[in-house]
C-alpha cells in the first residue's frame, strides 16, 4: 500500500450510473454532498457506464446519458479543477481490476445483496454482469484507495461488501488495499417517492409521473408533481418516523436540506398550516434550488467542446491513479510482468 507514505488528504470515491435522469434524491443523497466537501479532500466522481449495462441500454440513449450525467456533476458545484471526473469505460484498470476481485470473491456474498435480489426479480433473465455489479464498484473504489465513499442508504451494503473483498484481498496476497468508509448523510440518505412514500426515488423510475423531481426538469412539471405527491389523511405538519407520516416527512426533509433551517424552525413555520401550503413552498424551494443548476447544465449541454476536455483530463488524471494501481494488483497475484517491447 505504498500510498500510505505519500498520502495528504482523504481520498474520495463515488459514481453515478448513467441509466436514467438524475433526481433529488441523487442530488441530496449524493452529488450535493460531494460539491460541498470537495476542496478538503481529493476526489474522483465517475459516470459508471459499466454499471449501467448490467441491464440491457438503448446505445444512443446511454451517450446522451452518459454526457447528462457529467454535465450534471458540474452543474450541481463540482468543480473540474478540483475533483477528478470521468468515465469508467475510459480507464480499462477498473476492467482488469474487477477480474481479479471476481477470483478472490465467493457468488454466496454477491446472491445475498439486496440490490441484486430486487433487480433479479423483475427481470426475465438475468445477467452474470449484475449479480457481479457489486465486484465493478469495489474495483471503482479500491484503485483509488479511497478512504470515504460518499453515498445514499441504499450503497452501503456494496460499500460493505467492497470491505470485505479487500480485506480478503489483503489476507491473501498482503496488504494493498485501503479499507473504505461508507459515508451516508445525516439526513437525506433516502429520499422516497413522491407517488408513494414507501420506497425509495429511484433514476431507473424517474420518468414515471409523479415518482420524481429530475434535476432538469421546468417549474411547472416540479409544481404538479409536488402538489400530487401522496401523504396522509391527518393534519399535522412535522418530522416523524411514523410510516403513516412517511410523505409529509419527505417533503420536510427535502425543506430542511435545502433551506439548512433547523427541524425547530420548519415545524413553526408550518404549524396551523395544511398540506396544500407545504407543497407550495416546498415546490418554490426545489425550483430556486435548481435553477442555476439547470442553466449551467444547458449551457455544458450546448458546448460539447468543454464538456468533453473535461472528460478527456479527468480520464487521464483517473488513469495515473489507476493504472500503476493495477500493476501493483497483478504482481501481487503472480502475474509474469511484461517485457517492454521497442515500439509498443
Ligand atoms: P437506479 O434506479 O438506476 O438504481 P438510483 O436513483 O438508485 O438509480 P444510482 O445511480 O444508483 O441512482 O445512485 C447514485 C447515488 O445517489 C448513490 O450514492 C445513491 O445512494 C444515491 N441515491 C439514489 N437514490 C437516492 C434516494 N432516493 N435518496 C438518497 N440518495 C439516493
Ligand atoms: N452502485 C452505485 C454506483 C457506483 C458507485 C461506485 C458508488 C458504482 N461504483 C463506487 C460509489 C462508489 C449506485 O449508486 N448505484
Amino acid at each position: 500500500m505504498n500510498r500510505e507514505k505519500t498520502k495528504q488528504k482523504t481520498r474520495v470515491f463515488s459514481g453515478v450510473q448513467p441509466s436514467g435522469d438524475l433526481h433529488i434524491g441523487n442530488y441530496l443523497g449524493a452529488i450535493r454532498r460531494w460539491a460541498a466537501e470537495q476542496y478538503l479532500k481529493e476526489n474522483y466522481f465517475c459516470i459508471v457506464d459499466m454499471h449501467a449495462i448490467t441491464v440491457y441500454q438503448d446505445p444512443e440513449v446511454l451517450r446522451r446519458k452518459t454526457r447528462d450525467v457529467a454535465a450534471l456533476y458540474v452543474a450541481c458545484g463540482i468543480d473540474p479543477a478540483i475533483s477528478t471526473i470521468f468515465i469508467q469505460s475510459h480507464v480499462p484498470a477498473h476492467a482488469e481490476c474487477t477480474w481479479i476481485l471476481n477470483c478472490v470473491t465467493p457468488v454466496g456474498w454477491l446472491v445475498r445483496m439486496t440490490q441484486y435480489k430486487v433487480k433479479s426479480a423483475v427481470q426475465e433473465s438475468v445477467s452474470t454482469g449484475l449479480l457481479d455489479y457489486p465486484v465493478l464498484q469495489a474495483s471503482d473504489i479500491l484503485l483509488y484507495d479511497a478512504d470515504e465513499v460518499p453515498v445514499g442508504e441504499d450503497q452501503k451494503q456494496h460499500v460493505e461488501l467492497t470491505r470485505d473483498i479487500a480485506q480478503r484481498f489483503n489476507r491473501l496476497y498482503g496488504e494493498t488495499f485501503v479499507v473504505p468508509e461508507p459515508r451516508l448523510p445525516a439526513s437525506g440518505a433516502r429520499i422516497r417517492a413522491f407517488n408513494d412514500p414507501t420506497r425509495k426515488m429511484s433514476k431507473s423510475e424517474a420518468q414515471v409521473r409523479g415518482h420524481a423531481v429530475r434535476l432538469v426538469d421546468p417549474p411547472d412539471e416540479i409544481r404538479m408533481v409536488i402538489k400530487r405527491a401522496v401523504t396522509d389523511t391527518g393534519r399535522e405538519i412535522r418530522f416523524s418516523d411514523d410510516p403513516q407520516k412517511a410523505g409529509v416527512n419527505n417533503l420536510l426533509e427535502i425543506y430542511e436540506l435545502l433551506t439548512a433551517e433547523s427541524r425547530l424552525d420548519i415545524e413553526a413555520h408550518f404549524a396551523g398550516k395544511g398540506y396544500a401550503e407545504l407543497k407550495e413552498e416546498v415546490a418554490e424551494v426545489i425550483i430556486e434550488a435548481l435553477r442555476p443548476i439547470q442553466e449551467r447544465y444547458q449551457s455544458l449541454i450546448s458546448d460539447p467542446a468543454e464538456l468533453d476536455d473535461i472528460l478527456a483530463d479527468g480520464a487521464a488524471r483517473a488513469s495515473a491513479v489507476a493504472g500503476p494501481k493495477v500493476q501493483e494488483i497483478k504482481a501481487r497475484v503472480g502475474f509474469l510482468q511484461k517485457k517492454p517491447c521497442e515500439g509498443l
